[in-house]
């Protein structure tokens, strides 16, 4: 496994071999054990979960390659937006259970099992869109939770089991899911185990689209994630920090950071090249300087 990958066109069949058939592939120069890369519009990474035998279950050396993609993309200049998606069956079906069961305390506590993977997942700075289908289950409901923007289909699969194997969420998921839909929603689900449907995750505000099948979800996030790439990549690194520190900060706090971030982006090129562009009936070329 490698860290480094390209947008070279290798071959364009690849969507049929998890599910999805209609958005066109572009697959990475140097492939992963476990996920497909592909760019199938400009400025957009589609990063496929691909471990399907284990419902895409996290095993460390998996979530060790999930980090590397996104470290990857992050640094790749040509992408200005990704999409994570799975299969029609599963986003992900958890932390690998079968290799998490010996786990002891000690190892938990002292190796800070968990921590580095979703303190790095939260730090990407470009926007992440996860396009979810069948199960979101554990760690993987928590990853969708982690990132900016969730859609999905009506058919999915949320859920935080953890309950059922003795344990508590452990990257998040008693956190953010409790903030978005409320603590006597989450506290229902978290204390019972019991799953939630992407209806019911779009009703109650945890997903921003759903979509009546898994192929219409992928294209979805891939459309919006070209559009979040067609604008100035000095302004959508903007957007995101804001927004995300409306999380930590309450609001008097929050709308100072906001304008003087706001502020700032009068310094930029492509606030110049916007309103220029603008006031010209012209169409913008950013620079994303
Ligand atoms: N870990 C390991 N293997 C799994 C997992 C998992 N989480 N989920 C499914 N699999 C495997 C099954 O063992 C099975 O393998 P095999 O064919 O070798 O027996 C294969 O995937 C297919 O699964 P099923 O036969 O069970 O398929 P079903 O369609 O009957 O059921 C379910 C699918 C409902 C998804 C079921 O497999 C299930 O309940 N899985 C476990 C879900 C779960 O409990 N997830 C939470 C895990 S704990 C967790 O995530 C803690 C979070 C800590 C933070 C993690 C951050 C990364």
């Amino acid at each position: 496994m490698t860290a480094r990958w390209s947008s070279r066109v290798l071959a364009a069949n690849v969507a049929t071999r998890n599910g999805f058939s209609a958005v066109k592939r572009y697959v990475s120069q140097e492939a992963y054990q476990n996920l497909l890369m592909s760019t199938p519009k400009p400025g957009v990474a589609l990063i496929t979960l691909n471990r399907p035998k284990s419902y895409n279950a996290m095993s460390s050396a998996f979530m060790a390659e999930i980090n590397s993609a996104f470290q990857s993309v992050e640094k790749d200049k040509s992408i200005g937006a990704m999409v994570i998606t799975g299969n029609e069956k599963a986003f992900i079906a958890g932390a690998d259970i079968k290799e998490m069961k010996d786990l002891t305390f000690s190892n938990a506590y002292g190796e800070d099992f968990i921590e580095p993977w979703s303190l790095q997942v939260s730090q990407i700075k470009k926007p992440i869109i996860v396009a979810v289908n069948g199960y979101a289950l554990g760690g993987g409901c928590e990853l969708a939770m982690m990132a900016d923007i969730i859609y999905c289909s009506a058919g999915a699969t949320f859920g935080q089991p953890e309950i059922k194997l003795g344990i508590i969420p452990g990257a998040g998921g008693s956190q953010r899911l409790t903030k978005v839909i409320g603590k006597s929603r989450a506290m229902e689900l978290i204390l019972t185990g019991k799953n939630f449907s992407g209806r019911e995750a779009f009703d109650w505000g945890l997903a921003a689209r759903v979509f009546e099948t898994p192929q219409q979800c992928v294209d979805g996030a891939v459309d919006t994630a070209a559009l979040i790439a067609s604008y100035s990549r000095i302004a959508v690194k903007a957007c995101k920090e804001v927004v995300n520190k409306s999380q930590d900060l309450g609001i008097r706090e929050g709308v100072e950071f906001e304008r003087r971030v706001f502020h700032g982006l009068f310094g930029s090129k492509d606030q110049k090249i916007g309103m220029k562009a603008f006031a010209e009936k012209q169409t913008p070329k950013w620079e994303h300087q």
